[in-house]
């Protein structure tokens, strides 16, 4: 397992990096994450809300959850971690971003391009029209919101079941494949086929820089595994 030198060099040396961030590169902006203390809502855990039966279910319920978490993001900013991303973008020939989060802070850092993998909390799709459009209106003032045309709208976010937008994992992948090092920041590291991501680009001959609070199923395989907060490790890595 390499320590922060030896990460730090692998970084100067590449010409393309790619990033995987997950919750956890928001938890220090005071973003709560899906499986960590503060996951649950109303004793509901994301597993039970996240998906379509659910809100087929009962999608007063799951706006309910989605317009509370809409009102805590809106007042969070981003953190060292987010910016230590826009920082190493500047500096890199090559650097793809892909995030599993949906809040929306690494645009408000001023990260680039994002590969968002599992959609944006201030999108909205209409279940009936299929449009996809910006809404920020926090709190919402009705519950469920609904489109211009009439038909229910749904948050913009791929839910348990769901494909992800359609080509991004190929543009993951492709990022993945090109990077020389690949750096996983803040996931858990559970949900697919985002995590699919890690062991396809060892397979792809990069250095996987891991940093995380806790182990993951990845950690073993990992060059490097930086255990702390990603608002200390990632500025000092970039
Ligand atoms: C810190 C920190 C600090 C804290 N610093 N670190 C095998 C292969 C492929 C798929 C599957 C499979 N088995 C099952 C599946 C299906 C399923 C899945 O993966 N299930 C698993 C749970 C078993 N996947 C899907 O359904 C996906 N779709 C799919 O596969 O489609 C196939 C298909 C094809 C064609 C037609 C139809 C279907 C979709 C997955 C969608 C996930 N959606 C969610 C909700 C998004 C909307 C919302 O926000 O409400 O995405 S679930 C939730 O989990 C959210 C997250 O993006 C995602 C990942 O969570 P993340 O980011 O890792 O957060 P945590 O909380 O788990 O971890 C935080 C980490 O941070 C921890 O490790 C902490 O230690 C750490 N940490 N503070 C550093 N300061
Ligand atoms: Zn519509």
């Amino acid at each position: 397992m390499g320590d922060l030198s030896q990460a730090r060099e692998w970084l100067a040396q590449a010409s393309s990096v790619a990033a995987l961030t997950g919750a956890g590169i928001s938890a220090e902006s005071g973003v709560p994450t899906f499986r960590g203390a503060g996951g649950l809502w109303k004793n509901y855990k994301p597993e039970e809300l996240a998906t379509p039966d659910a809100f087929a279910r009962d999608p007063r319920l799951v706006w309910e959850w989605y317009d509370s978490r809409r009102q805590l993001i809106a007042k969070a900013q981003p953190n060292a971690a987010h910016r230590a991303l826009v920082e190493m973008e500047k500096r890199k020939p090559r650097f793809t971003l892909i995030t599993q989060n949906v809040d929306g802070l690494h645009d408000l850092a001023g990260s680039g391009k994002i590969l968002k993998l599992h959609g944006d909390i201030w999108r909205m799709l209409c279940t009936q029209c299929g449009a996809n459009f910006p809404n920020r209106r926090v709190p919402l003032p009705k519950i469920p919101p609904h489109c211009a045309c009439g038909g229910m709208a749904r948050p913009g976010v791929v839910w348990f079941g769901e494909p992800l937008p359609e080509g991004m994992m190929k543009e993951a992948e492709h990022a993945v494949a090109a990077a020389q090092v690949f750096l996983v920041i803040g996931t858990s590291a559970v949900v697919y086929p985002a995590a699919g991501l890690i062991p396809f680009a060892k397979q792809a001959g990069a250095k996987v820089i891991e940093i995380n609070l806790e182990e993951t199923a990845y950690t073993a395989t990992a060059d490097c595994a930086l255990h702390g907060a990603a608002g200390d490790w990632l500025p000092q890595l970039v």
